[in-house]
């Protein structure tokens, strides 16, 4: 079932696609199965875009597609046990980059498992990032970005939040598409999340939580 929600995606058949998703939530497959489908198309998406076979349209339309797959496997994914809030993270992708359908998931992820999350939203320069510490009070910043020039803007963000004295009281964490570890390193952040759940898990170790 899956495989064929990959395909569907990926060979943008909108209608299928939504059918096959909403057949999998009631037949009641694993959310996190449906959404590693969606990742798995979005893949397939890129790199025909790369090869020149997928045009922009296409990347919009994978990215409706998975809009609207989160948006009906969100209330499946709200039924996970825990509600007890556990601390503050503010989020966002950062400057130049407007990729949100994952730094998405990851905040929805955030709120469902108990933490009060402050989404910034998209193309956030480093000083929005810098401001929101200060009025939130945040223990976790979370930095997505899906473009290499992304990169050098969770850098400049990071460098921001130092300059203005506020990096030892936040811990952050960085992630989307081609960060990694690396990239991690070079940024200055403290943790790198390969996805949503990794993401939960970070936030959690940092404010103490099992
Ligand atoms: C959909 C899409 C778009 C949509 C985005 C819609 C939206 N609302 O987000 C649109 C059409 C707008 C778009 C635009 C562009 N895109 Co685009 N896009 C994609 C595509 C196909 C999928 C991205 C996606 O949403 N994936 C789905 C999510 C769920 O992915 P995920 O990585 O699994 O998410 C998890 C983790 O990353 C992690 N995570 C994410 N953020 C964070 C943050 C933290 C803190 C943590 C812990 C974890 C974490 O958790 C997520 C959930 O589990 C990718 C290809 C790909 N394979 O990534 C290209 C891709 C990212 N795009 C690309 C390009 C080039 C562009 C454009 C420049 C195209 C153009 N010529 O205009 C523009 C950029 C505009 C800009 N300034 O940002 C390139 C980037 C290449 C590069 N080296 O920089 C890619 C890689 C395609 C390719 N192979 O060439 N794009």
């Amino acid at each position: 079932m899956s495989k064929k929600l990959v395909n569907a995606i990926a060979d943008m058949k909108e209608e299928e696609a939504l059918k096959l998703v909403r057949e999998m939530v009631e037949g009641g497959s694993d959310p996190m199965e449906i959404l590693e489908a969606g990742r798995k198309a979005m893949d397939i998406v890129g790199q025909r875009y790369e090869k020149g076979t997928y045009f922009l349209p296409e990347l919009m339309l994978a990215g409706e597609m998975l809009t609207q797959i989160t948006d009906i496997i969100k209330p499946e994914l709200a039924k996970l046990p825990e509600v007890k809030r556990h601390g503050k993270v503010v989020i966002g992708t950062v400057a130049g980059d407007i990729h949100d359908i994952g730094k998405n998931v990851v905040s929805f992820m955030l709120d469902v498992n108990g933490f009060d999350v402050l989404d910034l939203g998209v193309d956030v320069p480093a000083q929005k990032f810098v401001e929101a510490i200060q009025d939130f009070e945040p223990q976790v910043v979370g930095l997505s970005g899906f473009l290499t020039l992304a990169f050098d803007a969770m850098k400049e963000t990071v460098e921001a939040i130092k300059a203005a004295g506020l990096r030892d009281g936040v811990k952050i964490m960085v992630g989307g598409g081609q960060v990694n570890e690396k990239i991690q390193e070079y940024a200055g952040a403290d943790a790198y999340g390969k996805d949503a759940m990794a993401g939960v898990s970070l936030a959690k170790k940092w404010v103490g939580v099992k």
